[in-house]
């Protein structure tokens, strides 16, 4: 059987890592958050993840050697996976070309782009919002949100062209509730 590998894509706060958790457990895949990668990266207090956290302290986008080499070293660590969810990957075309060579080298190419679409004073909103409580310093500050959605806008945005011309673009709503949302998702999915 073919394996089912999704992009979930969206801006900061679109609900990219909230929606991962459901579908992770429903299609029984395996979870690739760059986000989480890099943020384990700086709580081990390693070289990368002070360097890290610098950068996604100011909002910006970290570079793509390293994001593109974390998720390379993922892939081949999980080669018996049913499938995976790149959850805040690609954010650029280099990222893109990158995952499409590792995938299509094994014929097991990315089966749908699925595009959370929410307006941005609601992820400003969401952010403030999860920042108040978890204490994640990107999610604290007005102007950094900010700055992760114009990096988003000019850099990650611009993926939507590049999955469509593959066919595998859809948009899907992002304002509503988890389970709406969850149900949009898995709609699309099919
Ligand atoms: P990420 O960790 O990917 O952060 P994110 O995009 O802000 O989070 P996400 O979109 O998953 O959050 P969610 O909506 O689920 O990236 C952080 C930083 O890491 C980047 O700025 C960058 O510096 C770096 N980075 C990561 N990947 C990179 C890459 N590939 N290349 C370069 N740099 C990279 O949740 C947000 C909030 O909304 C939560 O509080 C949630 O509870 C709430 N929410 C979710 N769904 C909701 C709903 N339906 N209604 C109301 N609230 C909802």
């Amino acid at each position: 059987m073919s394996k089912l590998n999704i992009v979930l894509f969206g801006p900061p706060g679109a609900g990219k890592g909230t929606q991962s958790e459901f579908l992770i457990k429903k299609y029984g895949l395996v979870h690739l958050s760059t986000g989480d990668l890099l943020r384990a990266e700086k709580e081990a207090g390693t070289e990368l993840g002070l360097m890290a956290q610098e950068i996604m302290g100011r909002g910006e986008l970290v570079s793509d050697e390293i994001v593109i080499g974390m998720i390379r070293n993922k892939i081949e660590a999980n080669t018996a996976a049913k499938g995976f969810i790149f959850d805040g990957f690609p954010r650029t075309q280099a990222q893109a070309v990158a995952l499409d060579a590792m995938l299509n080298a094994k014929s097991e190419p990315i089966t749908a782009m699925l595009a959370l679409e929410v307006p941005e004073e609601e992820l400003v909103k969401r952010l403030l919002g999860r920042g108040a409580t978890s204490g994640r310093a990107d999610d604290s500050n007005e102007g950094v949100i900010r700055t992760r959605i114009r990096e988003y806008e000019n850099k990650t945005a611009p993926l939507k062209a590049y999955y469509s011309a593959q066919g595998k673009y859809k948009a899907i709503n992002g304002v509503g509730s988890v389970e709406e949302i969850t149900g949009r998702l898995m709609k699309a999915i099919g």
